[in-house]
């Protein structure tokens, strides 16, 4: 084999992690850079319980690195949303056709320590507590900075940055060459909150269901539940940051906040005795979009996962897009006669449109679980949609369903979105009964208008 230049990785969260193991994998040397302590040593994130969705892409993605049973060992199976109303009353909604088609509740803590483990034994050789301050894109040397301030010099030949939406290396980039950088805030923020166990063993433990992501819309804002394996849940309050009432600006403390979750969340306040110490010991949240021109420099710097293509969080795909990412990558750096400019403007050029539209697609789904979960309008497309997806799943497939269980492209899931969006629309014509529609005039109609779906 012929001698591999090393890559300097800064960034050892999800995608870094993953990355460093793949790359280390393929022969390459790899140094990783992180600026937090090593969370297998030092614990994650005060030991708070933070979870997130795994869905088809990172799952793939983790395959690929021989970790998916591994991961699904600690993960909790979700079937859908269970959606709770105002009444009290709750309604299981499938994410799939069936149990093959289910998501996974995660400890991003446990999965992170499992992908560093992965790749410091795959021979990553990893440097915690060095964060990145400087790169000489001119000389090709860095700077990492410990917690006692004490400065050290790398070699920065090339460059990779997984150091998430508030990139350190992007802004050095940036430094060096205008990236086209924007950041498009959402407005709102988010707050974590938990529903700790209940005694006994098993399913006894939770409170709630277990395999459910649950929702609470409200309409401009909601609460959120993804199971942990231990038994508890981890809630997360999605609201407007400034503004009219109910905003985090306006509730800035739990005596605040606690009249209006008695009101708006009659039955999840309960579960979460704690309510007062964990609204006023947690942080706000910022979220926010973030689109750049230029993912790389040449071939010495590249930007990827949440450096490149911060999302908002509510398809559940940050993380699954990024580790879908690291795939690419390190079959374009391991493929023959490539060098790393050439891969790295491959990279962007393959998922810049993908990283486009799951952001649009992401940013969409915000609105449909505050509100259209509840719109009749919504609810009877939904359900024509289910009508036909038994009857020609080769040319009807829900759009969540391409986005979570398919490796479809994320721009051709969005496009293909909207054409069937469209045609249901016209189907329906303003009606909210599904079954007023005639369903053999609508197999007609998607037989004749759109082309059949792609295999797998
Ligand atoms: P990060 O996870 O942010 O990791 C970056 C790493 O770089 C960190 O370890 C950091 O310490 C390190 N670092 C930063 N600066 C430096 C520096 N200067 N030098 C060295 N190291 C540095 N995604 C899903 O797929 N499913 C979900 O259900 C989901 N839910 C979410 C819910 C919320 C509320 C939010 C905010 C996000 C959610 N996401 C979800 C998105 C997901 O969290 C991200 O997409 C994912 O964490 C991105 O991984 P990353 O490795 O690119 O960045
Ligand atoms: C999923 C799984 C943070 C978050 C993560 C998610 C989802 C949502 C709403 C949120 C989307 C959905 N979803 O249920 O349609 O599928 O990951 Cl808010």
């Amino acid at each position: 084999m012929t001698q591999q230049p090393p890559i300097t990785l800064i960034g050892g969260g999800l995608v870094g992690a993953l990355l460093g193991m793949l790359l280390a994998r393929r022969g390459f040397r790899v140094e990783l850079f992180e600026k937090r302590p090593d969370p297998r040593t030092a614990g994650f994130m005060g030991g708070r319980s933070i979870n997130l969705a795994l869905a088809e892409r990172g799952l793939h993605a983790l395959r690929q690195a021989e970790l998916a049973d591994d991961v699904l060992a600690h993960a909790v199976m979700m079937r859908g949303r269970m959606v709770h109303a105002r009444d009290g009353g709750a309604d299981l909604q499938r994410y799939g056709v069936d149990d093959s088609e289910v998501i996974w509740s995660v400890s991003r803590g446990a999965l992170n320590v499992l992908l560093l483990d992965a790749a410091e034994a795959a021979g990553v050789s990893m440097h915690f507590g060095q964060a990145l301050t400087d790169v000489d894109f001119e000389a090709r040397r860095m700077r990492v900075v410990d917690a006692d301030g004490h400065a050290r010099e790398h070699d920065a030949s090339i460059l990779i940055g997984a150091d998430g939406a508030g990139s350190t290396l992007r802004a050095a980039m940036e430094v060096r060459q205008p990236l086209g950088i924007r950041v498009e805030p959402l407005g709102h923020g988010y707050k974590e909150l938990e529903i700790p166990p209940a005694a006994g063993d098993g399913r006894a433990r939770f409170t709630l269901e277990p395999n459910a992501l649950h929702i609470w819309p409200r309409g401009g804002y909601m609460c959120i539940a993804l199971p942990n394996t231990e038994g508890s849940f981890t809630v997360t309050l999605f609201l407007p940051a400034q503004g009219a009432h109910p905003s985090f600006a306006g509730m800035p403390d739990a005596a605040a906040a606690m009249p209006f979750f008695r009101d708006d969340f009659p039955d999840l306040l309960p579960l979460i005795p704690r309510f007062a110490e964990d609204y006023d010991g947690h942080p706000v949240g910022t979220l926010s979009t973030l689109y750049l021109d230029h993912w790389h420099l040449d071939g010495r710097a590249l930007l990827i996962g949440d450096a490149a293509h911060a999302i908002v969080p509510f398809h559940g795909q940050g993380m699954n897009c990024g580790f879908e990412d690291t795939v690419v990558l390190a079959d374009l750096l391991a493929g023959n006669g490539r060098d790393s400019a050439d891969a790295f403007a491959e990279f962007q050029r393959i998922r810049q449109p993908n990283a486009d539209a799951i952001a649009e697609m992401a940013l969409e789904n915000y609105v449909e679980m505050r509100d259209s979960v509840a719109d009749p309008h919504y609810l009877a497309r939904r359900q024509l949609g289910s009508l036909l997806a038994a009857r020609i799943p080769e040319h009807y497939m829900a759009r969540y369903r391409m986005v979570t269980f398919t490796h479809l492209p994320y721009a051709y899931a969005l496009e293909r979105g909207r054409q069937q969006d469209a045609l249901l629309r016209r189907l329906l014509d303003g009606s909210t009964d599904a079954h007023a529609v005639d369903l053999d005039a609508a197999v007609a109609a998607f037989r004749s208008e759109l082309p059949t779906l792609p295999r797998g």
